[in-house]
């Protein structure tokens, strides 16, 4: 049995953050699929045994399980000495960036891309609404990006994980990432040239959509 156990499966981008950091820092871990488009997450047998919240990802690792990416990767960073803050300054630099990304970047980006390219609602309201919002939190990255190799600087940390989960799958949001964003599109090639890199579907398994 794997030391880390992570409650996952492909379609999942922050999932796919936790997977990426898992494997990136070499740790022995294992997926477990999660039932997703079947509702598995809705039942109260698994919200009572792993997620109250109902939300994928979960990690158990020993004693702990653990809920939302930004605070897992955070616990893995501590654990691994990988991929975390040098100061209480980066510290704060990091979560501030986890936090717009959770509520902003990625907040917005994963919806958009459910009803694009999973559900496929068609161009609506709420999809043009999301995508202006893309848009917006997209520019704020892509400025803060135009003269660093990654998030804090040089050097990449979860806040690049976090960030970049989603922006390795396919998606049909009608978003031109590299002639919109050069600078995101450069970064997301970076993470994908660090050492131990794999993209989401080596690392997490398909389950059935229907
Ligand atoms: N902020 C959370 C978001 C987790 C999340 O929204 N997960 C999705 C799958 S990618 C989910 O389980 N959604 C279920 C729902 O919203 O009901 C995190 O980063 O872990």
């Amino acid at each position: 049995m794997a030391e880390f156990k992570l409650h996952g499966f492909f379609e999942s981008g922050n999932a796919y953050k936790v997977a990426m950091m898992l494997e990136m820092t070499g740790v022995d871990w294992e997926v477990i699929p999660v039932r997703f488009f079947q509702g598995e997450t809705r039942e109260h047998n698994w919200r009572d045994k792993f997620n109250e919240l109902g939300e994928v990802p979960v990690l158990q690792h020993k004693e702990e399980t653990l809920s939302q990416s930004g605070l897992i990767l955070d616990y893995l960073a501590a654990l691994t000495g990988k991929f975390g803050a040098n100061s209480p300054t980066e510290q704060r630099e990091i979560w501030r960036w986890i936090l717009f990304d959770n509520h902003k970047f990625t907040g917005n980006f994963a919806p958009l891309r459910y009803l694009c390219g999973i559900a496929e609602t068609g161009e609506t309201p709420v999809t043009e609404f999301l995508r202006q919002r893309v848009r917006g939190a997209w520019s704020a990255a892509d400025k803060h990006l135009a003269n660093r190799s990654f998030i804090l600087g040089q050097r990449p940390s979860i806040a690049d994980l976090s960030m970049t989960g989603y922006l390795f799958y396919n998606d049909a949001t009608g978003i031109d990432r590299s002639g919109e964003f050069p600078n995101i599109e450069r970064w997301v090639q970076r993470v994908a040239s660090l050492p131990r890199w794999q993209p989401p579907e080596a690392l997490l398994p398909s389950v059935p959509r229907t």
